[in-house]
């Protein structure tokens, strides 16, 4: 994925058609869409490559499972038309290692989930988040997900990872801030709902780009 904006909109709607209609109105401002189950399930696995004439797809499938089972998802994924899968990493070094392996034959990238944006990351996954960072490291992965909502986590997960790229969720909605994501050391901030709730998608994505883009003329 390419940087541009810094930006990559969460396409968290059900219906095909709004996926599309925003999808156009968005797709000057983004470096990427993600889709996940909610679109997928209700619209089918083709809507992956109908979004991806618009921007890359990061197919958010939260894959976690026994590598072969991992393998078979991912293979959907990238035959269908996405750039990049999110997977876990609390199965395990094979499994990740299987998602990897996965995505390089696809020319495709797999990005690894650490500590989770809601607070309900606190019970299991925030004492595991840095070594799922560092297995992420280890296993090749192109990069890891991140959360805006705890800007100190992030400066530690960008610190153990080096330059990985890091997409970071939780902006707006969740609480967090553009600006204060990207300078916690985000390549990328992921948003949601308050693109595609808002009642002028593309001029919503153009404001968080500029916001974006002063964090980081602060940065350097
Ligand atoms: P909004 O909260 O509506 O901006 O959406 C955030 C998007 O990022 C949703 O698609 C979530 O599923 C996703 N996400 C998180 O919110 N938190 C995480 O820790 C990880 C993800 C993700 O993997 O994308």
């Amino acid at each position: 994925m390419q940087k541009k904006t810094g930006l990559i909109a969460a396409l968290d709607v059900k219906e095909k058609s709004q996926a599309l209609s925003i999808s156009r109105e968005i797709e000057f401002y983004v470096d990427a869409i993600k889709v996940g189950y909610p679109l997928v399930l209700e619209s089918g696995l083709g809507v992956i490559g109908m979004i991806a004439e618009f921007a890359p797809v990061i197919a958010d499938f939260k894959v976690a499972d026994i590598p072969n089972t991992d393998r078979l998802i991912c293979e959907e994924a990238f035959e269908a038309g996405a750039s990049a899968v999110i997977v876990h990493g609390f199965t395990g070094r094979d499994s990740l290692m299987e998602c990897v392996k996965t995505g390089s034959k696809h020319h495709g990238d797999i990005y690894v989930v650490t500590e989770m944006s809601h607070p309900g990351a606190l019970d299991f996954l925030q004492p595991a988040a840095y070594e799922l960072a560092q297995l992420a490291v280890e296993c090749g992965a192109k990069g890891v997900v991140a959360p805006a909502t705890r800007p100190e986590r992030l400066k530690e997960i960008r610190r153990i990872v080096g330059d990985m790229t890091i997409i970071s969720p939780g902006v707006g909605a969740q609480g967090g801030s553009a600006a204060d994501t990207i300078q916690a050391g985000a390549d990328f901030v992921i948003v949601g709902r308050s693109i595609y709730n808002s009642k002028a998608p593309g001029k919503e994505a153009e404001k968080i780009v500029r916001e974006i883009e002063s964090a980081c003329d602060d940065r350097t």
